[in-house]
């Protein structure tokens, strides 16, 4: 039996991934993760004990062929088991250690880890309703998230209404931060919280835009986030000071290093 507190099966690299890992270093606790190249995974057997099928094992006619539903294309092969703890089917999936409970939602991953420390070394706050402010965010950052996904996926056949979207939620998600970060040197508070790890995440993932913004080009449409650093700036020095920290660093450093360089 391994000594995990979680096991997480995913396409890798994944920021999504990164938000428990991160919080697991804070902690010393071990998350097991699994997974491989986001246009590999459609050759795993989606499942508790994930594997590489064979390419035999790869047919429509296979029980466990569903059309796959967001950021990927084609045939994904889930198991059963896996759709009945993972019931929408999507990445990252976290498993108890034993298998039978399903954790979802990458902020939910992110506070399941929280969770497995006695008083979550001061990462879910210090008191329930301190905990209820970290929530807070970690919604606001779903929505922020969810939007940006949508996005993201949509760059290559961008529309004027999906860029106005984006823009929306973008300014709408970075106001709170920034005014949150007006009064503390933390998004929920004085010190370090899962809010603070997932907002460091999902606006690096959403930085990518820079790095793929050709459609917006044809479009003649500006970069959302291009008014980040001037706009909303405790906001992106929060970012910037975040991803300094080695427990953040090691997992977004390179990945970051596009919008770090320029700032
Ligand atoms: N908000 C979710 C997003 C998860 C998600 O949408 N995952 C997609 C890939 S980006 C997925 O697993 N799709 C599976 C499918 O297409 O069936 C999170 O943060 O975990």
């Amino acid at each position: 039996m391994s000594n995990s507190v979680l096991r997480i099966f995913s396409y890798l690299p994944n920021p999504r991934v990164w938000k428990a890992l991160i919080a697991a270093e804070y902690l010393g606790v071990t998350v097991e993760v699994i997974g491989d190249k986001p246009k590999h995974l459609g050759n795993w057997l989606w499942d508790f004990d994930a594997r590489e099928l064979s390419e035999q094992e790869r047919t429509d006619e296979s029980p466990h062929a569903r059309a796959s539903r967001r950021g990927f294309s084609g045939t994904l092969f889930k198991t059963d088991a896996f759709l009945r703890t993972q019931p929408y089917g999507t990445v990252p999936a976290a498993f108890s250690p034993d298998g039978s409970v399903g954790v979802f939602e990458s902020n939910s991953i992110l506070r399941a880890v929280a969770r497995s420390v006695e008083g979550s070394g001061g990462l879910y706050g210090g008191s329930p309703m301190h905990a209820s402010r970290v929530d807070s965010f970690l919604d606001a950052t779903l929505v922020f998230g969810r939007e940006a996904q949508v996005y993201l996926l949509g760059m290559d056949d961008m529309t004027q209404q999906l860029h106005e979207r984006m823009a929306g939620a973008f300014q709408f998600y970075l106001e709170g931060i920034e005014r949150a970060l007006e009064h503390n040197a933390h998004i929920a508070g004085d010190v370090l919280t899962i809010a603070d790890i997932a907002f460091a995440c999902d606006v690096s993932q959403f930085l990518r835009e820079r790095l793929m913004n050709k459609g917006l080009e044809t479009l003649s449409l500006p970069m959302v986030s291009a008014g980040l650093e001037l706009a909303y700036p405790r906001a992106f020095a929060h970012l910037l000071e975040l991803i300094e920290r080695p427990e953040f660093s090691q997992h977004l450093d390179a990945y970051t290093q596009h919008f770090r360089n320029s700032a």
